[in-house]
């Protein structure tokens, strides 16, 4: 093994047991785990499913801020029927693979909805744990270290990242949206039995395997995979984890999509998906 000893801390490649130990030999293993600062094995791969869908600008920042978190990752960008310049990024997105990050990109021919696209990445996943990351800003990649520890940690099969736990900074939006989201959350929680507080999250973290378990199950083409995958996980008896998130929303000036009518899909999905499987 290589002498990191006289290395600083800093330089070292974050999560590595070299840098773990270093910082632990400082402060100490209790001040360590209340920082989030823990060991993710060499082998450890992450899939980064991104459903994508006019997402023009702000796609490549969002690759960026990915690229960035220091975890070895394959993102799996699928694109789903873009008709606003999206695609011709994406010619370029697989030259940016590196030593962390290697790439795959899928085109749908047609629009088929954020459902579709999610199950078209789940289809090649080949990680130890999968995410789902929209396209957007909305969601912030910093926070994969401290989202996937419950499923390294061997505590949970999935995570789901919280809008409405914690106090990390939320951006203040629509009233009626958070009382929709709320009211869907609590019904989902009815007929799954959990005790949820953000059922709509994008951030949702799974191990390979319950993908595979859920993958062939999976029907929803929309929004309405959210209550799917919930009542799929739900029904198999998964291990769920939640952890607060920041959520930086967009307002429909900034180009928000979902609308009143994903709501009531959604209301349907959680009937149709928490009476029968
Ligand atoms: N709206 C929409 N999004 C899609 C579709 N297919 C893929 N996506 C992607 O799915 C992710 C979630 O869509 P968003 O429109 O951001 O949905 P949301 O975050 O629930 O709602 P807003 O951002 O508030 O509109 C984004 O990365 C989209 O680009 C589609 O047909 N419609
Ligand atoms: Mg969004």
């Amino acid at each position: 093994m290589n002498d990191h000893s006289s290395i600083p801390a800093t330089e070292l490649q974050p999560y590595t047991a070299e840098w773990y130990s270093r910082i632990r030999d400082g402060i100490g293993e209790i001040a360590c785990k209340e920082l989030g600062i823990y060991v993710i094995p060499d082998s450890f791969c992450l899939s980064v499913v991104i459903p994508i869908y006019n997402e023009f600008n702000t796609l490549l920042d969002l690759v960026n801020q990915v690229k960035s978190v220091p975890i070895r990752k394959e993102l799996i960008l699928v694109d789903d029927g873009s008709t606003d310049g999206t695609r011709d990024l994406l010619d370029d997105v697989e030259q940016m693979a590196d030593a962390m990050n290697s790439f795959q990109v899928i085109l749908h021919d047609q629009n088929q909805g954020k459902g579709s696209a999610v199950r078209t990445g789940f289809a090649h996943v080949t990680g130890n744990v999968v995410i789902i990351q929209d396209a957007d800003l909305e969601y912030d990649p910093k926070e994969y270290p401290r989202l996937i520890r419950p499923l390294i940690e061997q505590k949970a099969d999935v995570v789901y990242g919280s809008r409405f736990l914690g106090d990390y900074p939320h951006r203040v939006l629509y009233f009626w949206h958070y009382l929709g989201n709320r009211f869907l959350t609590t019904l989902s929680n009815c007929f799954t039995n959990l005790n949820l507080t953000d059922m709509e999250t994008c951030y949702k973290v799974f191990t390979r395997e319950t993908i595979e378990e859920i993958l062939p199950k999976l029907r929803q083409n929309r929004f309405g995979i959210e209550p799917e995958i919930t009542a799929k996980i739900a029904r198999r008896r998964k291990r769920i984890y939640e952890m607060s998130i920041s959520y930086s929303g967009r307002s429909y000036d900034d180009g928000k999509k979902i609308g009143w009518r994903d709501g009531i899909s959604a209301l349907w999905c959680i009937l149709r998906y928490g009476l029968a499987d």
